[in-house]
């Protein structure tokens, strides 16, 4: 199907082309498995070694040829990438490269949860990628209007859809979508990511399962990232595997996810504002004032709560690791393990 594409219709452009040595080829990652990844070159979709896992489904990617077999070369400057932080950064998951847009896919059914949407966004929020909340299922839901005005005081900024595949699309995700534009969808098992990119494909491309029916629970359908050349040069899309409900653990990334707050922050008068009883607290004034909700405050001195525990924990495992290195390194043993 993506046979003899143009790079550009993947999203090829002179600022990219500006990223190659002479001599180089350079080709998309559509998916990576097991040692290799399947790329979309000039000359057509191939399957190359990927030694280590440096690439993700989204990466441009040089490809080298050797003698007996072609690998990926190099990974050309991301310029999105969704991830979920480690504390330390070194175990960082990658999970989607140069998206331009991450459709946060949340079903409108039971499995309705507004805090698991706020750490969802947290994981995207300092990757480069926009942000826009799709709420699925919308004909499952007697009221997916008030739910949408529920999301959208929670996430002030972001917007925010709902959306049926039985219903069908309608163009609601047409803004986002264009040549050269890459969206993906991101969220649990089972709230429809697969069914929305097969309503923009207009066909059964991704396999779709009902969920299980005690429990409501998707069943991890769609196992790999997968990125799509959408019909009429709508751009690509990438469908990933239903992730759990994210712990958050990067600070950072909480700190971007509530960027208004840490923008008021800043004209506190104290640099270690707690935005508790302090004098000449802007946070304070902004909850008296109405521009910021006490709900928002709330979630993010949680959220902020959480990742700091997380990336304090992240540091005395990783101080526990260092005594276990010198141990065996007395021990005489190999070190290139850690
Ligand atoms: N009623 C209704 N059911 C839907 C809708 N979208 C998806 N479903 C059903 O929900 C189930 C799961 O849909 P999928 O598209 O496989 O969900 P997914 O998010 O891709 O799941 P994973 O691949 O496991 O992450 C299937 O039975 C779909 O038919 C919708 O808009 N309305
Ligand atoms: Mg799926
Ligand atoms: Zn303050």
């Amino acid at each position: 199907m993506t046979d003899h594409i143009s790079l550009s219709r993947l999203g090829w452009d002179e600022a990219w082309a500006a990223e190659l040595h002479p001599g180089e080829t350079a080709a998309r990652v559509l998916t990576t498995h097991r040692g290799a990844a399947v790329v979309c070159a000039p000359s057509g979709v191939r399957t190359l070694d990927l030694p280590d896992p440096i690439a993700v489904a989204g990466d441009w990617v040089t490809v080298e040829e050797e003698e007996h077999r072609s690998l990926v070369g190099r990974v050309l400057n991301r310029r999105t990438l969704i991830r979920r932080r480690a504390a330390d950064d070194v175990g960082d998951q990658f999970l989607a490269a140069n998206v331009d847009t991450c459709f946060l896919a949340t079903s409108l059914n039971q499995d309705f949860n507004l805090r698991r949407l706020l750490r969802f966004s947290a994981v995207v929020g300092d990757s480069g990628a926009e942000v826009v909340v799709v709420l699925t299922k919308a004909d499952l839901c007697p009221n997916p209007w008030a739910r949408v005005a529920e999301v959208e005081r929670l996430m002030p900024g972001v917007p925010v859809l709902a959306t049926s595949a039985v219903w069908g699309l309608e163009g609601a995700l047409d803004p986002w979508l264009g040549p050269g534009r890459t969206v993906c969808f991101l969220g649990t098992s089972g709230v429809g990511k697969s069914s929305l990119v097969n309503a923009l494909m207009g066909d059964a491309v991704q396999t779709v399962k009902a969920q299980r029916e005690d429990d409501d629970r998707g069943r991890h359908t769609t196992v790999r990232r997968e990125l799509l050349v959408l019909p009429e040069d709508r751009g690509c899309v990438l469908d990933t595997p239903g992730i759990r409900a994210v712990g958050v653990d990067s600070t950072d990334a909480v700190r971007s996810a509530f960027a208004d707050i840490e923008a008021m922050a800043e004209a506190c008068r104290y640099r270690d504002c707690e935005h508790d009883s302090e004098p000449g607290c802007a946070v304070v004034e902004a909850l008296a004032s109405g521009e910021l909700s006490e709900e928002r405050l709330t979630n993010w001195q949680k959220l902020l709560r959480e990742a700091t525990r997380h990336e304090a924990k992240g540091y005395r495992k990783r101080a526990g690791q260092k005594r276990k290195y010198s141990r065996k390194s007395y021990a005489g043993e190999r070190l290139d393990e850690w």
